[in-house]
């Protein structure tokens, strides 16, 4: 173990020397075209470095899952580096374009990065939600049968001032999560200051309050020894009661600051003057630094010692910037050692100029015996592998019926797949944050039931208290139920999304919500898209359609988050057949994986991505009509004619979602008026706008014939023609339309703050009811009478 602990400390002094340089070189010497700063962090790096080095090199197995704490990105790359799993080109382009990330990232660096991280607070949640899946996976036996794996977040102390955290440990308690580890980078430092002296004691207590082991790692190895000595203990009563800012303002200080303070405070204390004496100034500073999270021994042991599967705290008590110059400074955040303190660190770590990036040079052990034990190194050993396996998606059946919501439709669809035994509804996973029912999952559950890890009958159905739900929890349930709390929804659904990555096993997840609280969570919901997890987002009631709800209920901007959110392919149907269309479509787009081939329709369909669906809860009248594989594809694509333009018209309506019936009257009443009035079904605003952008880009690249589905779609419309959009959201979301072909827009839509009342109450008065398209078709067409000019 001795020696085991003397090559982990061989590893962290080059992995500290291998971050710092990293940064070093990124700002100072690589070239800069601008004169923006690169930056990077050598104080968190230091303070991480301990603590990811004996976990990397010593306590991880292959199969262990890891969020690192953003600012950590350098030693995470150096690790990964000297287990030859990073190149020196990444690490010379830290920062640079193509080169290592700021942040450790699933999608843009090598692939050994488990959860991306950047947003604090958002990788430690995931990795309890990852636990979660893990289980589900293994308990509904559809993964490999590999071994669990630990979930394992080093995180900064300040993460937990982020909510999302505890509403993830308050989630992970009520499902009795396991496999779980977070190790605390307890330096005492967020970005602008010191934290808070008391609140770590409250944090504390809560992790034992939701079930946590909670292990101190305050004092290391000298230290502790140092207590056993005569002054020992008033030392170590100095030390606990020291204040955040004064250890810190200390450690900066170094040798000589700590012998004054000690011998003030402590003065007349058996023992202190010889234990002063014994250390110079250098080595008195090693010994009042000597904390839990850079004792090597300490960490590996507390790491060793773990022998089950309860969930663990790790509170390691660090200093940021440990070893370096900057070493417990206030304003270390951002902190870059100087090329003069580059120097003298460069000294300590014996490495020559122009070996910078020699994985053996400046060791003090023999080069073989370091590769020896980099070769030993469990975590070096083969990963377990994704799966790219793809579930078969036979197409779902669309509900019938005269008059049918997208909500009444999706829960019919998903009470159909409930009652498939197929491969296909096997794989779905359902989840929702305390809106299964309100957004029509009742069915599904009632077949499938609640997950838990802790079987539990439905009392009510045991006491004979009629209902229509059965609340079954089982290991073999099939919905996740959450509290509520959005970012554990997002969280929840980037974490099965890439169960089929994580572990081996594919999952469709769907997750539903009521619209306007997607925003509650939309940092969860980028992160998750950003990891290039793939899951389906059924976001029902939406808009002002939910009447009598109210404005607090009601969603405005989320179609322009569905457009703007990167990985993310957003739809409104209108109706039943439509969204039928799009779910079946989606679960096989939620699998792709950049093979295989498709059209081109300048779309990332052969990539695939997670799919949005806005719902509504207002029945609208069913069109009858056989579903075709055109009329498919167009519906998939973005939209179609319901009624094709004629060559000479002066008018197209074109509406999204449920305003699909006063788009359809207003339509009817002036077709008289103006023959050959075009109406334009839209069905996903996202995908038209984003295959006009994509199809532009590939022209300009010399793709001549590229066109894209919005394009052929307006080509058939009259220049001169002029489009009424209308949707139940912000006018925004279709405005765009008149940029493709320039034809000229007016466009409807909801901008201000919801309130109660009934449809046609709301719609007039938001002015997306038919009077109010017929108004605007009516503005528009004189306007075309007049020479476009520009108004003064
Ligand atoms: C959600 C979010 N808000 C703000 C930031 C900016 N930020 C980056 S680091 C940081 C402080 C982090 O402190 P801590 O977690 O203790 O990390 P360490 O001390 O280890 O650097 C802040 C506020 C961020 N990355 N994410
Ligand atoms: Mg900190």
């Amino acid at each position: 173990m001795n020696e085991n602990v003397t090559m982990l400390e061989e590893a962290e002094r080059k992995i500290l020397w291998l971050a710092c340089w990293m940064i070093h070189n990124a700002n100072h010497l690589r070239e800069s075209r601008d004169r923006l700063k690169v930056g990077g962090h050598q104080s968190s790096s230091a303070s991480a470095a301990t603590l990811l080095t004996a976990l990397y090199m010593h306590a991880l197995r292959p199969e262990d899952r890891v969020a690192v704490k953003p600012h950590a990105a350098p030693v995470y790359h150096a690790i990964q580096y000297l287990l030859g799993r990073q190149s020196r080109q990444n690490l010379e382009s830290f920062r640079g374009f193509g080169g290592a990330q700021s942040y450790p990232s699933r999608t843009k660096d090598a692939p050994d990065v488990d959860f991306s991280t950047g947003s604090v607070g958002l990788g430690v949640g995931m990795t309890l939600f990852a636990s979660l899946v893990q289980d589900y996976v293994r308990l509904h036996q559809l993964g490999d049968g590999r071994a669990p794996g630990r979930m394992v977040a080093v995180l900064g102390d300040a993460e937990l001032d982020e909510g999302n955290v505890f509403e993830a440990m308050l989630e992970g308690w009520k499902q009795d999560v396991r496999n779980l580890w977070w190790i605390i980078d307890y330096n005492r430092h967020s970005l602008d200051g010191v934290v808070n002296d008391e609140l770590f004691q409250r944090i504390r207590q809560f992790f034992e309050n939701v079930g946590w082991e909670v292990v101190s790692l305050k004092y290391g190895g000298r230290l502790l020894a140092a207590f056993d000595g005569p002054a020992g203990e008033a030392l170590k009563q100095w030390i606990d009661d020291c204040p955040n800012q004064l250890y810190s303002a200390l450690t900066f200080k170094g040798g000589a600051a700590w012998r004054s303070e000690l011998a003030r405070d402590l003065n007349g204390t058996a023992g202190l003057a010889e234990l002063l004496d014994r250390h110079e100034d250098a080595a008195l500073h090693e010994l009042m630094t000597n904390l839990g999270g850079h004792d090597m021994a300490s960490l590996v042991e507390a790491f060793d010692s773990v022998s089950d599967d309860r969930p663990r705290c790790f509170i390691a008590y660090t200093i940021k910037g440990h070893r370096l110059p900057l070493a417990g400074h206030k304003d270390n955040h951002a902190g870059l050692m100087t090329p003069a303190q580059m120097n003298v660190f460069r000294a300590a770590h014996s490495i020559p100029e122009g070996a910078e990036w020699d994985v053996h040079t400046g060791l003090t052990c023999d080069r073989s015996v370091f590769v020896d034990f980099l070769a030993s190194v469990p975590f070096a050993s083969e990963r377990p592998a994704a799966t790219t396996r793809r579930v078969p998606v036979e197409p779902l059946e669309a509900p019938t019926g005269e008059m049918l919501s997208t909500q009444d439709a999706f829960g019919k669809v998903m009470t159909a797949l409930s009652r498939r035994e197929d491969e296909l509804a096997r794989r779905v996973m359902t989840t929702s944050p305390d809106v299964t029912v309100s957004t029509n999952l009742g069915g599904w559950v009632n077949r499938l039931g609640v997950f838990n890890r802790n079987p539990a009958a439905d009392t009510f159905r045991e006491q004979a208290v009629a209902s229509p739900l059965k609340w079954e929890k089982s290991e073999i349930g099939q919905h996740l139920e959450l509290g509520i709390a959005e970012n554990n929804l997002f969280l929840l659904l980037a974490a099965a999304g890439l169960s089929h990555s994580l572990f081996g096993a594919r999952l469709l997840p769907v997750g539903t919500l009521y619209d306007p609280f997607i925003s509650r969570g939309l940092d969860a919901l980028n992160y998750a898209c950003y990891q290039d997890a793939r899951f389906m987002l059924v976001a029902t009631p939406s808009g002002i359609s939910l009447a009598p709800e109210g404005g607090a209920h009601q969603s405005i901007a989320s179609p322009l988050n569905g457009i703007a959110q990167d990985g993310l392919a957003s739809f409104e149907p209108a109706f039943a057949d439509e969204m039928t269309a799009i779910m079946s479509w989606a679960f096989d787009y939620m699998q792709r994986d950049g093979s295989g081939q498709s059209r081109t329709n300048w779309l990332r369909d052969i990539e695939g991505g997670s799919v949005y669906l806005r719902l509504s809860t207002r029945p609208i009248r069913q069109p009858k009509r056989a579903m075709t594989d055109e009329l498919r594809q167009s519906i998939i694509d973005g939209g179609y004619w319901l009624h094709q333009p004629s060559r000479d018209t002066m008018l197209v309506i074109a509406y999204t979602g449920a305003v699909a019936p006063e788009a359809a009257a207003a339509h009817a009443q002036i077709v008289d008026e103006i023959p050959g009035t075009g109406l334009l079904a839209i069905t996903s605003a996202d995908r038209l706008n984003a295959g006009w952008h994509a199809a532009e880009a590939a022209r300009q690249d010399g793709v001549a014939p590229a066109r894209a589905h919005v394009e052929r779609l307006l080509a058939a419309v009259p220049a001169r023609a002029r489009i009424v959009t209308v949707t139940d959201g912000h006018p925004l979301t279709l405005s765009w339309l008149g940029s493709v072909l320039g034809h000229r827009v007016r466009a409807l839509g909801v901008e201000h703050f919801g309130q109660s009342g009934d449809i046609p109450d709301l719609y007039r008065h938001y002015r997306i009811d038919a009077a109010a398209i017929m108004d605007a078709c009516a503005a528009a067409c004189l306007d075309q009478l007049r020479p476009v000019t520009a108004v003064a």
